[in-house]
């Protein structure tokens, strides 16, 4: 068994907003105080983490003199210099100012859409300087309450037309940036565009450069439509869009939660693990979930390494899984390797002749069973350490 002491080539990376939220929530004021972004670098690379993502406004004050945001910019670059955090992520607010409360790239208020893609301009050119590879969409205000309130074909214009904008921006300047937008169902937003990941994955064939722009999906957001996060990631990593990833844990049927990873929905986050380390990705771990409100001073330091501890750990039962022979052998029964043989292969009339004066017997084919029951309780033992 492993120590689980993270280092920064298991490239685990936070927002600044996560492991320092103060607690604010829709029906209390902060709990803790916010920390000053220099001394938040400098305990994210005591805990052995490797990069930190950022919204434009938490690091330089929104509306402040350009001399002031220079200022606020510098002192976090030197941050990031003395310790060797990567910037592996930003992306913009266009969601807390009040002026972003019916929408920013689909606000039915024309200058508000201007404005938030102005706003995307200067952070992208603020992620480029940083060396972030990925800049994050998510559209916490696009949405509604009341349907009729906006034509759904005109936002999602609005919504294609700002990220073609921006795509031609990014090419224009040189920058080698990549899009990843984030769904998420609702909140704050009563019905938000874009809610699913197969939503956005739809969404992106329309786009101009579709090839510079894939998906950042998370665990909370396809858990509260009810989905499983595993399964939204495969599909994600099979059309090649899984650019970033955000890692929380959420009950199913709740408020957005941003739990630490791993402490809910083992089941699936052992298997997005699993997942994740099999496939090949290499992007960051980025986990964009926040300390329990009634945590202060090290507990919110316990909570982000709980969620790197629980990745380690999952990644090494995800291992001790695969080199099991028993494991090996329940695929098998279970018919797992038999899944990856073409079924009929590329259509030629040849083909197409075997196959129609091929002879099956549906009694025998119904005969099989699938012994999916010992495979799934070899998961449940690997997780448990039976
Ligand atoms: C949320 C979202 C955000 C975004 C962040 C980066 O539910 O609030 O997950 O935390 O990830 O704004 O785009
Ligand atoms: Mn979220
Ligand atoms: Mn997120």
């Amino acid at each position: 068994m492993g120590d689980y002491t993270p280092t920064p080539a298991d490239k685990f990376a936070f927002g600044m907003w996560t492991i320092g939220h103060p607690g604010r929530d829709p029906f209390g004021d902060a709990t803790r105080p916010p920390i000053d972004p220099v001394d938040y670098v400098r305990g994210l690379a005591d805990i052995g983490a490797w990069g930190v993502s950022f919204h434009d406004d938490d690091l330089m004050t929104f509306g402040a003199p350009e001399s002031q945001r220079r200022a606020e910019l510098d002192r976090f670059k030197k941050a990031l210099s003395d310790t060797g955090i990567v910037c592996s992520m930003a992306t913009t607010n266009l969601f807390w100012h009040p002026m972003f409360k019916d929408g920013a790239f689909t606000s039915n208020d024309r200058n508000v859409r201007r404005l938030a893609i102005q706003k995307s301009m200067r952070n992208l050119d603020v992620a480029a300087e940083l060396g972030a590879p990925t800049y994050v969409f998510w559209g916490g205000r696009e949405g509604v309450e009341s349907a009729a309130s906006k034509t759904p074909a005109d936002a999602l214009d609005r919504y294609r037309e700002a990220l073609d904008f921006l795509a031609s921006y990014v090419v224009d300047q040189g920058y080698s940036i990549r899009f990843a937008i984030e769904p998420k169902p609702n909140e704050p937003r009563g019905d938000t565009f874009l809610p699913t990941v197969g939503h956005a994955l739809a969404f992106i064939e329309t786009l101009d450069h579709a090839d510079m722009v894939g998906l950042n999906p998370e665990v909370a957001h396809e858990t509260m439509a009810g989905l499983s996060f595993y399964q939204g990631v495969a599909q994600t990593l099979w059309q090649g869009k899984l650019f970033h990833i955000d890692l929380n844990d959420q009950k199913i049927g709740r408020y957005d939660q941003d739990l630490r990873f791993g402490s809910e929905g083992i089941k699936d986050d052992f298997m997005v693990v699993r997942l994740l380390e099999n496939s090949g990705y290499d992007g960051p771990k980025h986990f964009d979930a926040r300390p329990y409100r009634n945590e202060n001073g090290d507990g919110i330091w316990d909570f982000a390494r709980g969620c790197m501890r629980t990745y380690l750990i999952f990644r090494e039962k995800a291992k001790e899984f695969d080199a099991n022979p028993k494991v090996k052998q329940a695929l098998a029964d279970a018919g797992v390797p038999e899944l990856a043989i073409p079924t009929v292969g590329p259509y030629s009339r040849a083909t197409a002749d075997e196959l129609l004066a091929e002879k099956f017997d549906p009694e025998t084919l119904a005969s099989r069973g699938y012994r999916n029951e010992q495979l799934d309780q070899l998961v449940i033992d690997t997780i448990l350490g039976a």
